[in-house]
């Protein structure tokens, strides 16, 4: 029998949209447009694609604005990578923070093609003060903390904006990319939390000082305090992390063989071990990684778990990097709720 059910996905809020992939129910190595997780700051932007050109300029030798089809000209560059919302878990901060309370969702993973944005920067040149690229979407909207209007930009340092991984993506999955996820130009950052990726793009600047945007140098910040602003770093890779897709939460099992299944990432390396304990991290084991760690993508993870008592279980996961990194115990606690990546937990009952 054809199973016709389909997931789809959590709504955190509407405009500006906010909607989670509901990331249990997905095993897809590329997960389409549909399902893909939608995080923005402002309504979607209003432009004409027709007129669109791409602007670069600021502290370059030859400024120039380049057409859509001079871009499509250029040799292409395909990356496949995870996306994650810096935000992905906030939820779960104990104590709680303000934001959006993002579960697991908040994470996607595609093939991007499109232009290292370097191959632009080498028919501009860059001034020897370039210090770093900023670049600035089409949407924009009035701020809650300052009353004033922004547009979303960001920033790279020159080292970062020359990798030939960070490209300027045109195509998603082989199709041009959905208009909610940046048609027809976004920047991907591979490695970064996605706040880096900047969607509909509108210009791209080079500067020669520190660019100090609201979503720069307020926000996408890890402030470890509470009260005041001391310790603050800005938030750049992702950490290492792992999500238990199955079972879920809560979930009532019978006694017998369960598939314990789920995913895990870094911004820092490869994955290296994932990791998983049924008695709450007293003992762990080794899961079966599915697929071969590549740089960027997500590693898909198994554990057969034979259960022949009833009773309550903590299951975790845990994962590694090549970086040395491994998930915490508990996650660094942060007033804006960024860069969660604690150890994995869910609780079942056998019975
Ligand atoms: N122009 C623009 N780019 C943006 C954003 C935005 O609000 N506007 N949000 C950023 C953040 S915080 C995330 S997590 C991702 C979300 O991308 P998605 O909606 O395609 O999943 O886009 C990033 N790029
Ligand atoms: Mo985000």
């Amino acid at each position: 029998m054809q199973n016709s059910q389909k997931p789809f996905m959590i709504t955190r809020n509407l405009d500006p949209e906010n909607q989670e992939t509901p990331i249990h129910f997905i095993n897809e190595d590329l997960i389409g447009g549909k399902l893909f997780y939608r995080r923005n700051h402002f309504s979607y932007p209003n432009f004409v694609s027709t007129f669109y050109w791409l602007p670069v300029g600021g502290v370059v030798h030859y400024p120039k604005t380049f057409s859509l089809k001079e871009i499509l000209g250029l040799p292409p560059r395909t990356i496949k990578t995870v996306l994650e919302c810096a935000g992905n878990k906030r939820g779960f901060f104990k104590p709680k923070v303000f934001g959006d309370q993002w579960k697991k969702g908040a994470i996607s993973q595609g093939s991007w093609k499109g232009v290292s944005l370097r191959t632009l920067l080498e028919y501009t040149g860059i001034a020897e003060t370039a210090r770093e690229v900023i670049v600035e979407g089409y949407d924009f909207g009035e701020r809650t903390d300052s009353n004033q209007i922004h547009y979303f930009s960001r920033s790279l340092a020159i080292d970062k904006a020359l990798h030939p991984d960070t490209i300027i993506a045109y195509e998603y999955n082989g199709e041009p990319i959905p208009f909610k996820h940046g048609f027809p130009l976004r920047l991907i950052v591979p490695e970064w939390y996605a706040m880096a990726s900047v969607k509909w793009i509108k210009k791209i600047i080079v500067i020669d000082y520190e660019f100090k945007g609201p979503f720069q140098a307020v926000d996408y910040v890890y402030y470890p305090k509470k009260d005041s602003d001391e310790g603050k770093f800005p938030v750049t890779t992702m950490g290492i992390n792992s999500t238990i897709q199955q079972p879920l939460d809560r979930k009532i099992l019978n006694t017998g063989v369960h598939i314990l299944s789920g995913i895990a990432w870094t911004g820092n390396g490869l994955v290296t071990k994932v990791e998983v304990s049924v008695d709450g991290g007293i003992n762990w084991s080794s899961a079966q990684l599915v697929n071969v760690p590549e740089r960027y993508s997500c590693v898909r993870w198994s554990y057969k778990w034979e259960v022949l008592k009833t009773g309550e279980y903590t299951i975790m996961s845990r994962a590694a990097d090549s970086a040395g990194d491994e998930q915490p115990k508990g996650a660094m606690w942060n007033r804006k709720g960024y860069g969660y990546n604690a150890i994995d937990v869910v609780r079942v009952k056998v019975e």
